[in-house]
């Protein structure tokens, strides 16, 4: 093929290092090219870049004046295939070497990867290109009409779809056909190379196309789903989603390849390039399992490149790329530890125009795809109107993602032939463009022509095609009206999920056993604070270490960390994988976690859940970037993978995760019910007033409730199929079951956790080593301690940490007139518990949901009727009236005296109306 890889580049030999002192201006001239040549490159099918003559590219400014001189180019021109060694001696003209380097780089391809800092990876392109000038590369027969095929389904497919359904805005791919034969090609690569999964991501533009033309979708489940039909079966409580996010997950088998390759394209939501780092995410998670096959059979962990077998591939639309900040936090976590994926093939659609804005709106760099630079990714522009040339790009970039396991980009120029839909009318706002684009003849329609001109097919041959695929649409068209999504639906229950079963169903099991044995707990425990000999931690961290086993051994005072390191243990002795991303989440911002420990003297790291346990299941701690929508959807693309895995993300302070709202109400609280995915991720985040003023108080668990669709009253119905679960522990152990409930349902449901600060050390909030074994388990309600319920006058419900400044108040006013009802679970709301715990206070008059979060904030508008509902069923006349903070547009002031008088006056409002 087209070049070899796993090469090395040899070093310049000491003739070569001398010809370039003896001709340093030739190489100055072709470094030129290399480097600019892309700004004269003949790349864009309309022409609207207006290039000007790029004086880099002229030899006489470098002083090259006579194009008949010959010139050694032996360590300037790389004439010989990467490591074929360094070349001999070769006599080239000027004109000759103009030429030659021109059709590499001033083409139909061009190329940047000048910018790269690794000398390793320019050398690796200026060998690969330069000894293979397009000229040198022929297509087979079979490869052209492979092309072809798929341009004139696209082309016959959209004029089809505008005669049948002229009202659908379907985001056609005319113009832009060249798309298809780009991911052909590259799943046929990839095939090739042995990769056997590719998660695919990718916005509105030619989906249709490319679902019915290449990843097998059926046309008549397409048109079904036109004329208004499901596409998902809707008796599992789903509601579906548009046509522009449906989605396929065939295996595709392509000549040559030693397996078929299995290309899933992801649902996502129409916010665009939201679901890329869910892709990075999913692709992850399937390289992670797989080098844990890999290490179990043996294999030495510097030759598990698992990324060779999975593949991620995105494309994106070229206004979005570049306007949308998530594309930067993504490409930001491409080369690191714990988030590579070992290269993503970005491919930009580029049509030069977003909805109506054009190019010179849309971005201040030259390129869209500028944006790639930042990682210093390189980038290939090619002109989307030549086919061939598009295949080629794309054997380049996948051949670079193979041998340097990193991220490229293909900026694909093409042309959108209608406006933003086909509803729309572009020449509203961009009449010259269009005026162009209109006299232009079809990608697939000038390819027929060079066919038909180069002998490779006839007239008649490419007419057939045509009528054929037409006549196929016509009769599954038919077919449409009649067509089952009930019995073509693809099932998430299989493969890694099979076992598993609808959070809905019957055979839910909604609150398993959480509880662990003693010594199982007391094993874990110890090893999560143990390390080798030799190995020096932090002298601080001693009192870390001693204060936990102390606790272990007692059975008593267990903090936050220890609960929380015990239920990972044990979930990883089961059999789990657990994963916890986020920022400084190994030592956990409130210095609590230490779940990593490192050495003083070496700064090596250790896990001591890894390495002192002996489980099969393995703990992740990804310390993440400073980015939350990449990460958080980075981790939801884990739980998607992999119902195994517990995946957590951690927010630093809770009120960080709106960084990341996309995810959150297009993901994570929705996507069951758009595309029946099911998710075990964990949200932690910290929440809770305590002085730090307007931020880093409040994870807003205003927003994460009114996502819910918690019902209003106890209906069984529905009874705990929420789409996800809204809890704000107050024990170490109730964590701990929250923990371990989460993986060992039968079902995956997102779970949002108003996380500790200050509890996390707090001697009151301690657990029993008791209250995590096996009997135990998470309580969505925990009842007052008070015995004597009889003399309770007023019952305060709450949530959260302020529960212990109440019951301390308490004692000092020894009072026992007032009890606190801690709601745990917010979400589904939990009737049926607080319906016994309250039906005890009998004498009580007064009920009053409290909160330190101001009253337009907080559970409050969550529980209000909720609450109402319950004390009705008991007795008539019983209501729940607030008490706490009024209404603010800040969670918390910035004055501290000011907060310690609103504080106290929230605790005061316990006991007083
Ligand atoms: C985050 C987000 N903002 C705005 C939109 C509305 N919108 C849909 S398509 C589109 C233009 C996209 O342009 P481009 O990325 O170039 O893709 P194209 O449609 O041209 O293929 C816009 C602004 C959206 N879907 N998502």
């Amino acid at each position: 093929m087209y070049f070899l890889t796993g090469l090395r580049i040899s070093p310049a030999s000491p003739a070569q290092l001398q010809n370039r002192t003896v001709n340093a201006p030739l190489l100055r001239y072709i470094d030129a090219l290399r480097t600019h040549g892309h700004r004269a490159a003949r790349i864009d099918p309309l022409d609207l870049l207006q290039r000007e003559e790029v004086a880099a590219l002229n030899p006489r400014r470098y002083g090259l004046l006579d194009d008949e001189q010959k010139y050694d180019v032996n360590g300037i021109v790389w004439t010989s295939p990467v490591g074929a060694g360094s070349g001999t001696k070769d006599e080239w003209t000027l004109g000759e070497i103009t030429q030659h380097l021109r059709s590499i780089y001033v083409g139909r391809i061009a190329y940047e990867y000048m910018h790269s800092p690794s000398k390793t990876e320019r050398l690796w392109f200026s060998h690969l290109l330069e000894s293979q000038p397009p000229s040198n590369v022929k297509m087979s027969k079979d490869q052209k009409t492979r092309i072809y095929s798929l341009l004139a389904q696209s082309e016959t497919f959209d004029q089809f779809l505008q005669l049948k359904f002229p009202n659908l805005k379907r985001y056609g791919l005319e113009g832009g056909e060249s798309m298809l034969p780009a991911l052909d090609v590259l799943f046929a690569a990839a095939a090739r190379a042995g990769v056997e999964d590719i998660i695919l991501a990718m916005p509105h533009r030619g989906r249709l196309n490319l679902l019915t033309d290449l990843l097998k979708f059926p046309h008549a489940a397409l048109f079904h789903k036109i004329k208004g039909g499901a596409d998902i079966p809707e008796h599992l409580g789903a509601s579906g989603d548009v046509i522009s996010h449906l989605v396929a997950s065939p295996r595709l088998q392509y000549e040559g390849a030693p397996n078929s390759v299995k290309v899933s394209l992801l649902p996502n939501p129409s916010h665009l390039e939201a679901v890329n780092p869910i892709a990075l995410g999913k692709t992850r998670a399937k390289q992670f399992a797989l080098l844990k096959d890999l290490l179990q059979a043996g294999t030495p962990l510097n030759q598990c490149f698992p990324g060779d077998k999975v593949l991620s591939v995105q494309l994106h639309g070229d206004a979005s790329f570049t306007g949308q900040g998530v594309v930067m936090e993504s490409l930001g976590l491409s080369n690191l530890p714990h988030f590579t994926v070992g290269g993503t093939v970005h491919i930009v659609v580029n049509n030069g125009i977003g909805y109506t804005t054009p190019a010179s709106g849309a971005h201040s760099g030259l390129y869209s795809s500028d944006i790639g630079k930042m990682i210093n990714a390189p980038i290939l522009h090619v002109n989307g109107d030549h086919p061939e040339d598009v295949a080629r790009a794309i054997e380049v970039a996948f051949k670079y993602r193979t041998h340097f396991r990193k991220d490229i980009i293909v900026d694909l120029l093409v042309y959108r032939r209608w406006g933003h839909n086909e509803l729309d009318e572009p020449s509203f706002t961009q009449p010259l463009m269009y005026e162009k684009i209109r006299s232009r003849r079809s990608v697939p329609s000038l390819y027929e022509e060079q066919l038909i001109s180069d002998g490779t097919m006839s007239h008649e041959e490419a007419a057939t095609m045509r009528s054929s695929y037409k006549a196929k649409l016509a009769s599954e068209l038919s077919a449409a009206d009649s067509y089952d999504p009930v019995s073509h639906a693809v099932s998430m229950l299989q493969e890694q999920w099979k076992g598993l079963v609808w959070p809905a169903d019957d055979n839910a099991v909604r609150d398993p056993e959480t509880g662990v044995d003693r010594e199982v707990l007391l094993r874990v425990g110890r090893a999560s604070v143990s390390v080798s000999e030799g190995f020096e931690i932090h002298p601080r961290l001693q009192r870390h270490v001693s204060s936990r086993l102390r606790a272990l051994d007692k059975g008593e005072g267990l903090d936050w960390a220890t609960a929380e390191a015990l239920a990972f243990g044990s979930l990883m002795l089961e059999g789990y994988d657990i994963r916890i991303s986020g920022q400084d989440v190994g030592r956990g911002t409130f210095s609590q976690r230490h779940a990593m420990l490192v050495d003083q003297n070496t700064e090596d790291v250790i896990v001591p859940l890894n390495a002192g346990l002996d489980s099969t299941g393995r703990l992740e701690l990804a310390n993440s970037s400073l980015s939350e929508m990449a990460v958080l959807g980075y981790e939801y693309g884990v739980s998607w993978e992999r119902p195994d895995i517990l995946p957590i993300w951690e927010a630093q302070f809770g009120d960080f995760f709106n960084g990341a709202q996309v995810i959150i109400d297009t993901f994570v609280s929705s996507a069951e019910t758009k595309w029946l995915k099911q998710s075990g991720i964990v949200l932690l985040l910290p929440h809770g007033l305590d002085g730090a003023g307007p931020e880093h108080s409040s994870s807003r668990i205003e927003r994460m409730l009114q996502l819910t669709n918690d019902r209003y009253g106890p209906d069984e119905t529905t009874a705990g199929n929420v789409n996800m679960h809204i809890v704000y522990p107050t024990t170490p152990a109730q964590y701990f079951h929250l923990l371990r409930r989460q993986m060992l349902r039968n079902f995956r449901k997102p779970l949002v956790v108003a996380s500790p600060k200050g509890l996390l050390r707090l001697p009151a909030a301690a657990s029993s080593m008791t209250s995590m074994e096996p009997g135990a388990r998470f309580e969505p309600v925990l009842g007052d301690s008070l015995t004597d319920k009889a003399s309770v006058q007023r019952v305060v419900m709450l949530s959260g940490k302020l529960y212990y400044d109440l019951v301390k108040e308490r004692q000092q006013r020894q009072v026992n007139s007032v009890a606190f009802i801690r709601i745990e679970e917010l979400c589904p709301f939990p009737f049926e518990s607080l319906r016994l715990i309250l039906e005890q206070y009998s004498n009580a008059k007064e009920f009053v949901w409290l909160q330190e979060e101001p009253q337009n904030q907080g559970a409050w508008t969550h529980v209000a009727s909720r609450i109402d509902v319950v004390l009705q069923s008991i007795k008539d006349d019983w209501r729940v009236s607030y008490a706490g903070r009024r209404m603010d547009s800040v969670p918390a002031p910035g004055i501290s005296q000011v907060y310690r008088l609103q504080q106290q006056r929230v605790i005061d409002s316990a006991f007083v109306s």
